[in-house]
């Protein structure tokens, strides 16, 4: 019995490492550009992405935010989907079923909302 876990347990974290490789983060991670993401450059490297969607949960005291977002181009498919923001002020005056634009921060694989705007 132990010697079977002992053997599965390796087997089940690659499982679980596959599994996580369909995260969108993951594709970042393996998307640097091209000619400056090189040693410490790459530590860094910042880009911003715009979004379209629908907000579907707010939590000021995270803050993050939850939006039912389209397609952006470059970083991810559609989806539904929590979002740190870099502020909790980005989320005064909106409500649950806003449409909104809305600018995405990923710093190496680390995103967080960093602007929004009601529709
Ligand atoms: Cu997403």
């Amino acid at each position: 019995m132990r010697l079977n876990l002992v053997r599965l347990s390796p087997c089940l974290a690659l499982v679980f490492l596959f599994a996580c490789g369909g995260n969108h983060s993951t594709n970042n991670a393996a998307t640097p550009t091209p000619s400056a993401a090189t040693g410490a450059d790459a530590a860094v490297a910042t880009r911003t992405y715009p979004g379209v969607g629908t907000v579907t949960a707010l939590n000021p005291k995270a803050p993050s935010i939850e939006i039912n977002h389209g397609d952006i181009e470059g970083l991810m498919p559609a989806m539904k989907m929590e979002f740190d923001v870099s502020d909790a002020s980005l989320l005064n005056g909106l409500q649950v079923e806003d449409q909104i634009d809305f600018t995405i921060e990923d710093r190496t694989g680390v995103m967080r909302v960093i602007a929004i705007k009601k529709r």
